[in-house]
């Protein structure tokens, strides 16, 4: 099998480092890896196949000769970067929102809407979604096929991981300092003190009051999975280490009961179900951290409306929400497009 040139871009981050993991976990035929980041992290040397590789600076990088580049170094770095790799013929899978809503642009989970990869030639940029959205569009897609949905209110429980490494140190050392001291520790990363605590506030605020990850959420899933669909979303930061959480209230056409929905998503790709009232099972973030799944509990008829559901859905947001989907779009592309 062909082996391909890989530049990771943003490689010291969070997700940057989870990209490595998923190329190793998964055997992605990297042929020539190269490592990227800014002056900051430049030097550096992380650990890929046994061996440590230098991270070079992401500035000073001619990416001719590179045929995939696996890009999460913030939405200013790709505004400037991706474009100039795509120029250089390096196909980009950027996880930032810069490119996400661009018409030109496909916007993809791979067991979602894997036949945008395609379009790809037109810029030669593919992004990957917020991983808000990639988790809830993996459990709507199936009951969307068999039912059409008509209307989606999602909230989140998010966990720091998604707001980077300074983030993590944050919710440890508060927490550290309010259970051994009782004193407070004032927030850094986040605008109010996030150990103990909950925070409805993830990105910044807009004019209409709610913020952009809320419109990420609600402009991402109809661009991926239906225009049509409206979707409104409250997003909250919880004090979890890692993976994201979602109740999701569903309104469809057609009428789907629980067994019917649960059929459906057992059988769906990237799906697990994991559901018995019976004997309270159901996922959390704790468990969730580390696995490749999407999982979905708590299916439940919601009785206020005619044909409605609830489903609580749980995934590891730096695994399945960023990193692990962006290595499933490279699989589609050297599987189906660059040969
Ligand atoms: O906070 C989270 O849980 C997810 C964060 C996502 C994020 C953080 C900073 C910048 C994004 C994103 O993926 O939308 C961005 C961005 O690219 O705008």
């Amino acid at each position: 099998m062909r082996e391909y040139k890989v530049a990771v871009v943003g490689a010291t981050g969070n997700v940057g480092r989870e990209i490595l993991n998923i190329l190793e976990e998964r055997n992605f035929p990297v042929g020539e890896l190269r490592l990227l980041a800014s002056s900051r992290t430049a030097g550096t040397r992380l650990p890929f196949r046994g061996k440590d590789i230098l991270v070079e600076e992401l500035d000073r990088f001619d990416f001719k000769g590179m045929e995939i580049g696996l890009f999460s170094p913030g939405a200013k770095v790709s505004d400037i970067h991706a474009p100039r790799a795509a120029a250089a013929g390096c196909v980009v899978v950027d996880n930032t929102s810069r490119f996400r809503m661009e018409p030109d642009v496909p916007l993809v989970v791979p067991e979602v809407n894997p036949g945008a990869i395609g379009e790809y030639r037109k810029r030669g940029i593919i992004s990957n979604p917020n991983c808000s959205t990639i988790q809830m569009v993996v459990a709507l897609k199936p009951i969307h096929d068999a039912a059409t949905i008509k209307r989606v209110v999602v909230s989140t429980y998010q966990a720091v991981s998604g707001a980077g490494k300074a983030a993590i140190d944050e919710l440890f050392e508060q927490t550290r300092a309010v259970f051994l001291t009782g004193k407070e520790v004032p927030p850094k990363k986040f605008p109010k003190e996030i150990a103990f605590n909950l925070l409805p506030h993830i990105d910044v605020f807009t004019e209409n009051g709610y913020t952009k990850e809320e419109l990420k959420m609600a402009n991402e899933t109809r661009k991926i999975l239906d225009p049509r669909i409206r979707v409104t979303a409250t997003t909250v930061r919880v004090p979890v280490f890692n993976c994201h959480s979602e109740s999701v209230n569903i309104e469809t056409e057609k009428k789907l009961t629980v067994a019917e929905v649960r059929r459906l998503l057992s059988a769906a790709p990237g799906v697990e179900v994991v559901d018995d009232p019976t004997t309270a099972t159901y996922m959390t973030p704790r468990e969730a951290s580390g696995k490749d799944a999407t999982f979905v509990s708590r299916i439940r008829e919601d009785e206020s409306v005619e044909n409605g559901l609830n489903l609580w859905v749980v995934s590891d947001n730096l695994r399945k929400g960023a990193a692990l989907n962006a290595v499933q779009i490279a699989e589609e592309l050297i599987r189906n497009h660059l040969g």
